[in-house]
């Protein structure tokens, strides 16, 4: 087996046995358009077990977060189905890791334009202890996508790029952001995925989510919590932790 194709294996196999695998620092020997390669090796796993894929998602989009990682560039990771979770529905704390939530906006991409957006919540779950990786070791991990909520779509409003964004666990209020965070202009996600599907040989299919990343800090989520996002002007979207 390949060296890309054993890390899928590994990764895939921490996911679905929810057993989080040690980061092996910056000796992954990785480089960055290898670790695409694992990534679309690990989504390929999950698609011969019948899931589709429905889009795409940014990640490290906020300068702190690229900051954090030294880099200055978006990573991207794909979306299926089977990672979506109705908008008020629950999510069991056994099937993850050690799973966060994000406030973040999506958009609805068709024709190459985007033509809705919706107040979103992405659970992320790294495949890694503790959260610790290199980049490309999160790369490879699908950007430690593991699900999403979205909530209604609406019309771009005027003033898209500074929303007020709030993040409430259990009624209390824990992050508060803008959609500023989001590349300064959550708009440029559909530029910077065009570009980075380009790239990589990726079809951003017509009727796509495009996850434009985080707005805030990601919280950890603990059973029986419940998760609210509001964006202003485009209401909430919330999940339950069971
Ligand atoms: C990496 C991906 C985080 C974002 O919006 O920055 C992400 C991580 O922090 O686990 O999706």
């Amino acid at each position: 087996m390949s060296t890309v194709d054993q890390l899928a294996v590994r990764l895939d196999d921490a996911a679905t046995g929810r057993t989080a695998l040690p980061s092996s620092g910056a000796g992954t020997g990785l480089d960055v358009a290898t670790a695409y390669r694992v990534q679309q090796a690990v989504v390929d796993r999950r698609l011969s077990r019948g899931e589709r894929p429905v889009g795409l998602k940014l990640g490290l989009t906020s300068r702190a977060k690229m900051t954090q990682m030294g880099v200055d560039e978006v990573i991207w990771g794909r979306l299926t189905d089977a990672m979506r979770i109705p908008d008020g529905g629950t999510i069991r704390l056994g099937d993850h890791i050690h799973p966060k939530a994000e406030p973040e906006v999506a958009f609805l991409v068709e024709g190459g334009a985007i033509t809705a957006v919706a107040p979103a919540i992405e659970v992320i779950d790294s495949r890694y202890v503790d959260f610790r990786f290199t980049l490309p070791e999160v790369i490879a991990d699908n950007t430690s996508a593991s699900g999403f909520v979205l909530g209604a779509w609406q019309p771009i409003p005027d003033g898209i790029d500074n929303l007020g964004v709030l993040l409430e666990v259990d009624g209390r209020t824990v992050q508060i952001g803008s959609t500023a965070a989001i590349l300064g202009d959550p708009r440029r996600a559909l530029s910077d995925a065009v570009r980075l599907a380009d790239a990589n040989g990726v079809d951003l299919a017509d009727n796509s989510v495009l996850l434009a990343g985080a707005a805030t800090a990601a919280v950890p989520l603990r059973a029986g919590s419940h998760v609210r996002v509001t964006v202003e002007q485009l209401g909430t979207a919330s999940l339950r932790v069971g």
